[in-house]
């Protein structure tokens, strides 16, 4: 079976290649203008990518609608996270520059992924995965907010550990968990 997927972010398309599976492949869907996020969750957002793309799909499509929040900025980035001040480096500086003096680090990266087809949204995944802010950037694997985003269980950032063992607990890899049990056993 072939599940298509739809992103413009390199990122996200590594980590999504991790979740194939004998029998199951994952294919990126290209060539389709991109959808607007008009949305105020990242339901909302995550549903209209998956509705829009998979209209052009031949099959099953899934689209993620994922970014930061961090308790002490009230949630941001939150839905916001791509564009919080440009491109990663920026988003990370902005981050870094709010944070400043700040004690509470908390934060979470949350993740909801959308399945849908013949443009018919089908389920809404969310998963999350808690950490803290760093004081500086540390690790060059992932991508986004990774280099700031240290995870307690492994004592470093998300940027520093291969993209397979990240996908093992991150909010990405548990909502494409819980996508795949749904196909498996409803589909
Ligand atoms: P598509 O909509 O094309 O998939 P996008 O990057 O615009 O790509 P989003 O609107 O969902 O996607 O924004 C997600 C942003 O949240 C992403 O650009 C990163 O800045 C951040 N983010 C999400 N997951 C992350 C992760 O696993 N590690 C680091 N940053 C992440």
């Amino acid at each position: 079976m072939k599940l298509y997927c739809a992103t413009g972010n390199p990122g996200k398309l590594r980590e999504f290649r991790l979740a194939a599976r004998p029998g199951i492949e994952i294919e990126p869907l290209t060539g389709i203008p991109p959808c607007e996020e008009n949305g105020l969750t990242f339901e909302e957002n995550a549903a209209a990518k998956a509705i829009y793309y998979s209209a052009h799909a031949p099959g099953l499509l899934f689209a993620d609608d994922s970014g930061l929040e961090v308790d002490a900025l009230g949630g941001a980035p939150g839905i916001h996270s791509a564009r919080y001040a440009g491109n990663d480096q920026a988003n990370n500086e902005r981050v870094l520059r709010e944070m400043e003096g700040v004690a509470n680090r908390a934060a979470r990266f949350v993740c909801v992924i959308a399945l849908a087809k013949g443009g018919r949204l089908l389920q809404t995944f969310r998963a999350e995965v808690e950490g803290e802010i760093l004081r500086a950037p540390r690790g060059e694997e992932g991508f986004g907010y990774d280099p700031l985003f240290f995870y307690p269980p492994f004592g470093c950032s998300l940027a520093e550990v291969p993209a397979d063992e990240k996908f093992e607990i991150s909010h990405r890899g548990q909502a494409l968990a819980m996508m795949m049990n749904y196909i498996v056993y409803t589909t």
